[in-house]
């Protein structure tokens, strides 16, 4: 309680005042609050990850360490416990990663000083806003007085006086805000948690924090400071909604789900199981949707669009209806607006946000993915699709599924044309996915390989499947894999990133030495871009500049490949090391790593062919090839672009 001031500048509070600076009312606020579903309450935030500098330094970095102190001193935990990482993008991945396992009921708090610190974090902040995942980003200013600017770091903008850098988040944030008075630290407070936890607009929240304001004192109501609970909705559908949609799916011939990341998100994958046994319906996954149907289940057609499955992209070609759940209809996911070519098809979507439950002129159902599904079900008790549609599906996923059994086990014939030492890239996916657990956590995000774990991995477990193909982030796979791991220790993670990747940002792992953090990396060497140059050659540009070569004596990128050790470089951050060189070692080595104490980042480090493909998903992705050309590879493709292009089409006929 505050003895010292005279007039409280709040008003009248009955539980009296607190003086404590805006970081430290931030800090202790974030600790009390909670998020509960269905009658299950938990914190909202785990912690704070942080990279300490001019801004955040004496302000949140003296608020942490303030609450750290007293906590341990009394033997407990703090209630934000805070954690050192190495880059401040890294960390919101790692941050976005723990909340996406967490369902979204969890996050962590980031804090960052001025300037680079906190523009450091735009990356990772489209990121969050892009897949619908919430963080909490504390990105600090410059002085919002302008005493002694401008400072190191400062930008002086010549069009406007109060421009920061900072502002360069507002598009990509769920929410922000900039508090530039204590005043207005409890709105802004309160709009942040309303957002974070809100399904329908959660992502990104920034909260931009001038370092003087930062160190302002301030006389807080201490019910500011009491624990606080923040239901998130799990809206049902507007009955005349389910009715509608009940009449579409009546009337369908050959009705196909496709599953997005919202069937996770609300824990539909049951209802969803019970859905899809009572109606016959198949089921397409996007990326973020995998393993809404574990892997054997009769209605699984596996990946839909440029990265599905030869099944799943039978059924959507010729589906009559098309019923989206919680998925925001990527490109990746229509195959660019040619995976659905039935004239008259049409679109349900059920979706908790409006701006996806209108895409492909669809039928609304705008409600939470587990109670429309159960609604629906009841609606349709006594109908499904006919026995004939049901072999169809039989017979496309029997036919996939053997493809991908070969990729998994290559025969001699593709095995004896490999260079000495490397290994086909569906060996290695396919030897992680049988030596672990069902429970493990297989984690991707750019590069080949999340298209080819889309096509391929077999999900056995709910959450072991966690691909983030919103942003497809070179750089997301490492510190992911410490988020996920804190979020579940009981799992192992397993990262699969390319060496691309690994360049981008391999910072975090020491971080997971630091807070001695299990989880396993299989770095997969292919010396430059097995994906981009495998696009570059479909559209006609030679994989130009996408491998890492010496530039040759013609002055081309084409010499000798680059002697970078990366397994010397991950061993010199700290993390035990295992290189392999053929398929037996690496089976022993994804053993070992299984086996190894939980107290530290493992690589696995392993050479692959980048010129042995996933099978085909007879598809396609938009990428424009240029229309005039002095090559004859870009002319041939330019034709083929314009083949496929006659296939897009728009959806734009109303639903009924
Ligand atoms: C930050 C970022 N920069 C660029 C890209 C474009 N991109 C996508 S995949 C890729 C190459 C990835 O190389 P690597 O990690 O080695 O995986 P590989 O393609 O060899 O499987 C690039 C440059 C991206 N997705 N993210
Ligand atoms: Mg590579």
């Amino acid at each position: 309680m505050s003895e010292t001031v005279p007039q409280p500048t709040t008003g009248y509070t009955p539980g009296g005042t607190v003086r404590l600076t805006v970081a430290q009312a931030t800090v202790e606020f974030l600790a009390h609050q909670y998020s509960e579903r269905d009658g299950e309450r938990q914190k909202l935030f785990a912690g704070c990850f942080g990279i300490f500098g001019h801004g955040n330094v004496a302000g949140i970095g003296q608020a942490l360490l303030q609450m750290e102190e007293v906590a341990l001193d009394a033997g407990e935990e703090p209630g934000l416990p805070y954690v050192l990482a190495r880059n401040e993008q890294s960390m919101v991945h790692t941050s976005v990663a723990y909340a996406k396992q967490k369902d979204r009921l969890q996050t962590w708090a980031c804090t960052a000083s001025v300037g680079p610190g906190s523009t450091n974090m735009l990356t990772s902040a489209a990121l969050a806003t892009i897949n619908r995942i919430p963080v909490l980003l504390l990105a600090s200013g410059t002085f919002s007085t302008r005493r002694s600017s401008p400072v190191l770091q400062e930008l002086e903008a010549p069009y406007a006086g109060d421009v920061t850098v900072n502002d360069a988040f507002r598009p990509l944030s769920a929410f922000f805000d900039r508090v530039t008075r204590p005043e207005q630290l409890p709105s802004a407070l309160m709009s942040a948690m309303r957002v974070l936890t809100d399904p329908a607009a959660t992502g990104a929240v920034t909260l931009a924090l001038p370092q003087d304001v930062q160190a302002e004192a301030f006389d807080w109501p201490v019910e500011m400071f009491e624990d606080r609970t923040w239901h998130v909705a799990v809206p049902r559908a507007e009955v005349s909604r389910i009715t509608a949609a009940t009449e579409l799916i009546k009337a369908a011939k050959r009705p196909m789900i496709v599953a997005g990341g919202g069937v996770h998100y609300s824990v539909a994958e049951e209802a969803l199981a019970s859905f899809t046994e009572a109606t016959g319906i198949p089921v397409g996954e996007t990326q973020a949707g995998k393993g809404s149907l574990l892997h054997g289940h009769p209605r699984l057609m596996g990946a839909v669009g440029s990265t599905g499955t030869t099944a799943a992209n039978a059924m959507a070609a010729q589906a009559d209806l098309v019923i989206g759940i919680g998925t925001r209809w990527s490109d990746f996911t229509t195959a660019s607006r040619t995976a659905f070519q039935n004239d008259g098809v049409r679109f349900v979507n059920i979706n908790v946000a409006q701006i996806d439950a209108v895409k492909q002129a669809g039928l609304t159902v705008l409600a939470d993915a587990k109670e429309a599904l159960t609604d629906l079900q009841a609606a349709l008790a006594g109908w499904s699709v006919e026995d004939a549609y049901l072999t169809e599906q039989a017979e496309a996923w029997a036919a996939w599924d053997a493809a991908v059994e070969a990729s998994y086990h290559p025969s001699a014939e593709v095995t004896d044309a490999l260079a000495p030492g490397l290994l086909t890239q569906g060996n290695v996916l396919g030897m992680v996915n049988e030596l672990t657990d069902p429970r493990d956590v297989v984690l991707c995000a750019a590069g080949s390989m999340p298209g080819d774990l889309h096509k391929q991995w077999r999900v056995r477990e709910r959450k072991a499947y966690h691909v983030e193909y919103g942003y497809s982030c070179m750089g997301y796979e490492l510190p992911a894999s410490l988020g996920i791991r804190l979020a579940d220790e009981s799992r192992d993670v397993f990262a699969m990133l390319g060496d691309g990747g690994y360049l981008m940002m391999p910072t975090e792992l020491v971080t997971a030495v630091q807070e001695r953090i299990k989880v396993i990396i299989v770095l997969v060497q292919n010396h430059g871009f097995h994906s981009i140059g495998s696009l570059s050659e479909e559209l006609g540009s030679q994989r130009f500049g996408t491998k890492y070569r010496f530039r040759g004596d013609a002055g081309r990128l084409d010499g000798e490949k680059l002697p970078i050790d990366l397994a010397e470089n991950a061993r010199s951050l700290g993390a035990t090391v295992l290189e392999v060189s053929s398929p037996d070692e690496f089976a022993k080595a994804v053993r070992e790593a299984k086996e190894m104490p939980a107290d530290g980042p493992v690589v696995i480090h392993v050479q692959t062919d980048p010129l042995v493909y996933a099978p085909d998903s007879e598809s396609w992705w938009d990428v424009p090839v240029s229309q005039t050309s002095e090559l004859e590879s870009t002319k041939d493709a330019y034709q083929r672009y314009l083949e496929h292009q006659a296939k897009q089409r728009q959806f734009v006929a109303p639903a009924g």
